[in-house]
């Protein structure tokens, strides 16, 4: 279990992220798309897209289920391994935060399979998908703090904004209170 001391809130890019695992906010396709998903892929290079498309031949031809999460090479990434995660498109009439939640608990258990003792997350879902970022914040906290891992031992989020970062420090500070 990560207790609340391990998790650090950072803004910048996850791209530049030293950690053993960095997490993607993917779509099903896995073959790429805007925001986090493109700045990896650009970044990382083409043997990410290369496992990206292996997996999609072996296990995904549907496409990876929203909620789900898988790893493949980090590429060119300072990190060593990138987790992908699908996140659920914000709905005004539907609950969707359960499968935002299992974005962050499989992505963690992936990654604790490997054996990664660091892991990074951007803000899943709050920049395509449209996801308020006070109700993401709370969500991947409050799960992060529940998932029992083994080999994880710090969780960082990256935040691309001033502003996301000041809401995600103040639900930390908030959970923190608690
Ligand atoms: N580092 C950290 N955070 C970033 C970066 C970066 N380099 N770039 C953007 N953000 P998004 P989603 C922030 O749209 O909402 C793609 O097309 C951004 O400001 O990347 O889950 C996929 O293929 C926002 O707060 O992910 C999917 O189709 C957060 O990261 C779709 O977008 C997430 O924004 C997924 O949408």
């Amino acid at each position: 279990m990560v207790s609340a001391r391990n998790i650090q809130l950072v803004q910048g890019d996850i791209t530049e992220q030293e950690t053993d695992v960095v997490v993607n906010a993917a779509n099903s396709s896995l073959l790429g798309g805007g925001g986090v998903d493109g700045a990896i892929h650009r970044k990382g290079g083409p043997e990410i897209l290369a496992d990206c498309r292996a997996l999609r031949a072996s296990k995904y031809g549907r496409g990876l289920p929203t909620g789900q999460a898988v790893a493949t090479t980090a590429g060119r990434l300072p990190a060593k391994w990138v987790v992908h995660t699908v996140g659920p498109v914000w709905s005004k009439d539907e609950d969707r935060s359960d499968l935002l939640a299992a974005c962050h608990s499989n992505s963690l258990q992936v990654a604790d399979s490997l054996g990664a003792k660091t892991i990074a997350f951007p803000a899943i879902s709050t920049g395509i998908f449209r996801w308020p970022v006070k109700s993401a914040a709370e969500i991947a906290l409050t799960t992060v703090l529940a998932t029992e891992t083994s080999s994880i031992t710090a969780v960082r989020f990256v935040l691309f904004d001033a502003a996301a970062f000041e809401v995600f420090n103040d639900a930390l500070t908030e959970l923190l209170r608690e």
